[in-house]
């Protein structure tokens, strides 16, 4: 009987007490890894999950990036400092919300720097290279890809997105603005639409930053947050396209805070697990002890759509997920 609260109360844990006595995480908890990390940029890389997340401090603190790699989404080993201002000549402060890509052997770590309020100021959206998801990474163009507001976007939060013919787009924008923007082939500069517009606004109602975009049976999902990062009513709402120039309607709310359990959660990212309709998003949350606007967690719970292809509001838990191994 007693032995049998025992396994009861360790599996509530996430606990799993195997023959080996040892005790066995059976699933990820959340936060998924320790520190204050917000912004967490999920992908895969062969048979790893990888996590890319801004280093949440004050601005003139976020001067680099760790990054962590897991085989099963339970356990997560950190890479310190994968990128660093010293290797970004013009980037001072406010090092932002990364976004990789694996292309041609090499990956891109896209980045916001420096939170630029004009244009005027040196700073903006840049890309770093390296050979490994682990780095060591390096700027890649010696200045930002984008570095001035296009309507009225301020250039942060980016995401990379590979369309169904291989054209690589970039999404973004701070300031309840967001742009839509094609990137030449090398990711060397923004090159036009065939109607000579360099930056074409997609903005939905709500919008406000931390644009995300995936394909689930031949239609556009995008995803943005909504509301003030510092505050308890960050969330993550969404719309559905034919097209990727949308019109994108906003259609719901997808992720926000639960009094039981976290406030602030938003600014995300989405995982689908290959071969299977299996999706999961990748977020951040404010502990209910914390109300300081830095501190924040990155966490992982499971995506789900109904069978009409709208996504069910998420359940944010304190347990996470149970393994997911990569075939
Ligand atoms: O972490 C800095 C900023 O906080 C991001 O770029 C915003 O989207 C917000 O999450």
């Amino acid at each position: 009987m007693k032995r049998l609260l025992i396994l009861s109360l360790l599996s509530a844990l996430g606990l799993q007490y195997t023959q080996a006595q040892t005790l066995k995480k059976t699933t990820s908890g959340n936060p998924i890894f320790e520190g204050w990390y917000a912004d967490p940029e999920a992908t895969i890389f062969g048979k790893q999950y990888w996590v890319y997340p801004t280093y949440s401090d004050k601005y003139n603190k976020q001067v680099h990036f760790d990054a962590f790699s897991s085989s099963d989404l339970i356990t997560w080993k950190k890479h310190d400092n994968v990128l660093d201002s010293s290797n970004v000549k013009w980037a001072k402060r406010a090092m932002w919300a990364p976004a990789i890509v694996a292309k041609g052997g090499k990956y891109y770590l896209f980045f916001g720097a420096n939170d630029i309020q004009n244009d005027q100021t040196v700073g903006g959206i840049g890309i770093a290279v390296a050979d490994k998801p682990e780095g060591p990474f390096k700027d890649y163009l010696g200045k930002p890809l984008i570095d001035k507001f296009y309507n009225g976007a301020q250039p942060i939060d980016q995401f990379v997105f590979k369309d169904k013919d291989g054209q690589y787009y970039i999404i973004y924008g701070g300031w309840g603005h967001c742009n839509i923007a094609k990137l030449k082939d090398d990711f060397t500069a923004v090159v036009p639409f065939a109607d000579g517009t360099m930056f074409r606004s997609i903005t939905p109602e709500g919008y406000v930053e931390g644009p995300v975009m995936f394909i689930r049976n031949g239609r556009y999902y995008f995803m943005w947050s909504e509301g003030g990062w510092t505050g308890p009513d960050y969330r993550v709402a969404y719309a559905i396209a034919d097209n990727l120039n949308g019109p994108f309607k906003r259609i719901g709310t997808v992720l926000k805070q639960d009094a039981a359990v976290a406030t602030g959660a938003g600014h995300h990212s989405v995982i689908k697990v290959p071969g299977k309709d299996e999706y999961y998003i990748v977020y951040h949350r404010r502990p209910l002890t914390e109300t300081d606007g830095n501190h924040r967690v990155t966490c992982i719970d499971k995506m789900i759509f109904d069978a009409k292809g709208f996504i069910k509001p998420v359940k944010i838990t304190n347990t996470g997920v149970t393994a997911q191994k990569l075939k």
